[in-house]
């Protein structure tokens, strides 16, 4: 069975971070295994979270696993909870570079236009550093525009996010996926993939849902993980993501409306191994 190093936090309540990726990974048929980088009583979009920092346990364990002689199949990391972590991450990632090369980046900052609380500058320069290191990348459209370093002073345009799609896989990076970037018009979402190696840019796009749920990037990301793992082409892992996701939502948005408790992915997750019902990426273009 492959293994997954899966770097995130541990949030109690609200559906994020290690709480959906461990679910969608572990459906997949992947064993996951987490390196907490903190435990939080409730995500932090939740008034009033608390959060335990783990930066001083994370060596410690990784050196466990060093003595364990472990492997990884793929390295995964999303939410980090200081500064000091980036160091500790980009040394795991260099000591347990995995032999298919497979590290996803999830570089999880922000989200509309704004960085998430405890989110600074310092921590946008370190993942840039850790995006250089990563096969992919799945930024939303905030966090792209941090990483370019390009404010949002205004909507952003289709044709901007696909220009910032190619610019940022010139961090290092062979696929750079951005989600939640504008569609073809104004009730349209699209999700943006380009490929470095080949140099095609690819969409998925899909009708705007009026709802949003923290977390959907981490199971978003988990996917695209999950899919470019088993072998799936870049726009096939985009088609079946932009799905579950989609499924994900709308299974979840007729109920009771709590939006910070995040989708209720537990009633979809056949939805990961069932075959697609439909393929609509597109091919934007080829750029080199
Ligand atoms: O879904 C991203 C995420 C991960 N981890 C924590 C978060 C969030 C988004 O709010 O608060 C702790």
């Amino acid at each position: 069975m492959k293994k997954i190093a899966a770097i995130h936090d541990l949030s109690g309540y609200g559906r994020a971070s290690l709480t959906v990726a461990i679910p969608i990974l572990s459906y997949m048929g992947y064993q996951v295994c987490p390196l907490p980088t903190a435990v939080l009583s409730a995500h932090s979009e939740y008034e009033g979270f608390r959060s335990f920092d783990l930066t001083e346990q994370m060596q410690p364990i990784i050196d466990h696993w060093k003595q364990l002689g472990l492997r990884f199949d793929a390295l995964y990391s999303g939410y980090l909870a200081s500064e000091r972590q980036l160091d500790i991450v980009e040394g795991f990632f260099k000591d347990f570079t995995p032999e298919a090369g497979f590290i996803l980046v999830d570089p999880v900052l922000g989200d509309r236009g704004r960085l998430y609380p405890g989110m600074e500058e310092r921590m946008v320069e370190g993942m840039r550093r850790l995006c250089s290191m990563a096969n992919v990348i799945t930024p939303n459209l905030t966090e792209a525009a941090f990483l370019l370093g390009k404010p949002m002073h205004h909507a952003v345009t289709a044709a901007e996010a696909a220009e910032w799609c190619v610019e940022l896989a010139g961090m290092g990076p062979e696929h750079c996926i951005i989600t939640s970037a504008p569609g073809e018009r104004k009730e349209r979402v699209a999700t943006l993939a380009y490929n470095r190696t080949d140099g095609r840019l690819w969409r998925v796009s899909c009708d705007f849902l009026p709802a949003s749920y923290p977390g959907t990037g981490d199971a978003f990301a988990s996917v695209i993980t999950g899919c470019l793992l088993n072998g799936d082409s870049l726009p096939e892992a985009l088609e079946r993501a932009v799905y579950f996701i989609q499924m994900g939502i709308r299974a979840t948005f007729g109920g009771e409306h709590r939006p910070l408790d995040g989708m209720e992915q537990e009633k979809v997750l056949h939805y990961l191994v069932e075959p697609l019902p439909y393929f609509t990426y597109e091919l934007l273009g080829t750029y080199r």
